[in-house]
Parts: C-alpha cells; sequence; structure tokens
C-alpha cells in the first residue's frame, strides 16, 4: 500500500514538472518574423517545434519580455500569442512581438524569464584601438594569414562573475557590414586569406588565454566547379544570462551560403562550449 502511495506520488510530481511553466522563452526578432528560438524546461533546452503543453500554453497567453543586444537591456516586449510555421523553414515557429523599441541591428533578442539577463554591465572599445589590432594582427600571423586585421567588434564583460572582464573580439576582413535597414549582411569570401574571428580574452589564474569560439578562413575561392560559395559573416549580436544561472552567454549569428542562424556559448569552467543552437538555411 505504502509503495503504491509513493509511486502515486512520484507520478504525480513527474506531471507536475513535465506540466510547469518553463523557465525561459528566448525569442529572436528579425526584420520579417519574431522566432521562438526555444523554451528552458527544467534544465533542458527544447525547440520550438517539440514544446510541452505548458511552454505552448505559455507562449499562447503573453510573454512579458525583455529586449537585449550586445549593448546589455534595450526595454520591454510583450509577446507571443498566436504561433505559426516559419516563412523558409519548417521547423521554426514564429510568433508575435509588440515593443515600442525602435532596435539598432537585426537581429536581436528577447526573453521571457524571472531574472536579471543582463546582470553585468557591457562595455564596448574602438575598433581602431591599437591594442587589439594589434591582437589580432598576432592571431592572423600564427594562422599564416596574410590579409590585414580588420577589428569588428571589441566587448568587454564580466561574464563568469569572477570579477575580471572578459574581452570578446570579432575580427573581418571584408568588413562587416549591415545594410539599410540595419540587418546584418552576409559578406562572402573572394580571395585566398579573408577571414572572420571570434575570440575571448580570459584572464585564468593571473594569466589571459585566447578562446576560439569560431573562425572562418577562405582557403579556395569558390570558382563555381564544386563545392558552394562562403560566407564570412560572423557578429556578436547579444551577450545575457538565458539560463538564470548568474554567468552571461555569447551569441554568435552567423550566415552562411543561403542561411542564417546562431550559436551560443557559455563559460563551462574550463573552456566555451555551445549550448544552444538556432538557424534556418535552404
Ligand atoms: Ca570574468
Ligand atoms: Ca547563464
Amino acid at each position: 500500500m505504502k509503495q503504491v502511495f509513493i509511486g502515486l506520488l512520484l507520478t504525480s510530481s513527474l506531471i507536475a514538472l513535465a506540466q510547469s511553466a518553463p523557465k525561459a522563452v528566448l525569442l529572436r526578432l528579425d526584420l520579417d518574423e519574431t522566432v521562438i528560438v526555444g523554451a528552458l524546461e527544467g534544465n533542458k533546452w527544447v525547440d520550438a517545434e517539440d514544446l510541452s503543453t505548458s511552454s505552448q500554453a505559455a507562449i499562447a497567453g503573453g510573454l512579458k519580455s525583455v529586449l537585449f543586444n550586445n549593448t546589455g537591456v534595450i526595454g520591454k516586449a510583450m509577446a507571443g500569442g498566436k504561433v505559426s510555421i516559419g516563412s523558409t523553414c519548417d521547423w521554426v515557429r514564429v510568433t508575435d512581438i509588440s515593443t515600442p523599441v525602435k532596435l539598432p541591428y537585426l537581429p536581436t533578442y528577447a526573453i521571457a524569464a524571472a531574472w536579471n539577463p543582463v546582470p553585468r554591465a557591457i562595455s564596448s572599445i574602438a575598433n581602431t584601438n591599437a591594442t587589439y589590432q594589434k591582437i589580432i594582427a598576432d592571431e592572423l600571423q600564427q594562422r599564416k594569414i596574410a590579409k590585414p586585421a580588420m577589428v569588428s567588434q571589441v566587448l568587454q564583460v564580466d561574464l563568469d562573475n569572477d570579477k575580471s572582464n572578459e574581452v570578446l573580439i570579432v575580427a573581418q576582413n571584408p568588413r562587416l557590414s549591415f545594410d539599410a535597414q540595419n540587418r546584418l549582411n552576409g559578406t562572402y569570401g573572394s580571395e585566398k586569406g579573408e577571414y572572420s574571428l571570434v575570440l575571448v580574452r580570459k584572464v585564468i589564474a593571473g594569466k589571459v588565454q585566447t578562446f576560439s569560439l569560431s573562425e572562418r578562413v577562405i582557403e579556395k575561392p569558390f570558382d563555381g566547379t564544386s563545392g558552394q560559395p562562403q560566407v564570412l559573416t560572423q557578429f556578436i549580436s547579444a551577450i545575457a544570462d538565458i539560463d538564470g544561472d548568474g554567468k552571461m552567454e555569447i551569441f554568435v549569428d552567423d550566415l552562411v551560403h543561403e542561411g542564417y542562424g546562431v550559436n551560443i556559448y557559455n563559460w563551462n569552467g574550463k573552456g566555451f562550449s555551445k549550448i544552444l543552437e538556432w538557424g534556418c538555411g535552404v
């Protein structure tokens, strides 16, 4: 009898766990649609097409959200309501969002969560700063890349709250660009040695170490005979704590030939690992 009772308790608490509201819902705002990147159900990120009924209900009921980008929180938004299938990829789910905030660039992100997604300030350093030009020049030399250093972003923030700032550097040649609607442009590589690098410099036991999150280098320019044209575009679009552990994650948006997406990295104590990704492509 007692065993049956415990069994029932276990079953009902498991059902309760499965049915509890998502801890967070993450949204990606682009020019023509707002994508549901995923929901944090328990400790697991679930893709939009596989959401639990309670996550679906939370989204349908409306999400009080915070907008954020690579400068921090930029405002509030109401999101959710109707959910439909994305226009390009059938695994993508899109919903509505409403905000009075003018977005400085796209893509931008929004999260519905109970915690402050940007607990520490993010500051930006000029791309022309000689220190970071030199760091990128050295990184290129190590990789035997002959093209000049072209820094597109330098951001400074204490990601892991160890009271020491990390420095995030993106470099790209040809230069990173945005279109007339402030949307990230896809820049194709056409010459050997053109590159994009996404690096993080972090002090560990008093010493600066450089971690590479993602890099692209044109080894062989596309000549139309085999493979596909290569896009170099990589951009740190946002920095935020999306799982509520107090550590901030790095959003690296990228474009590929006929596709686009985002990879989200965190500091795991030893290095940076990808905790979530989203993408859509032909
Ligand atoms: Ca730190
Ligand atoms: Ca986190």
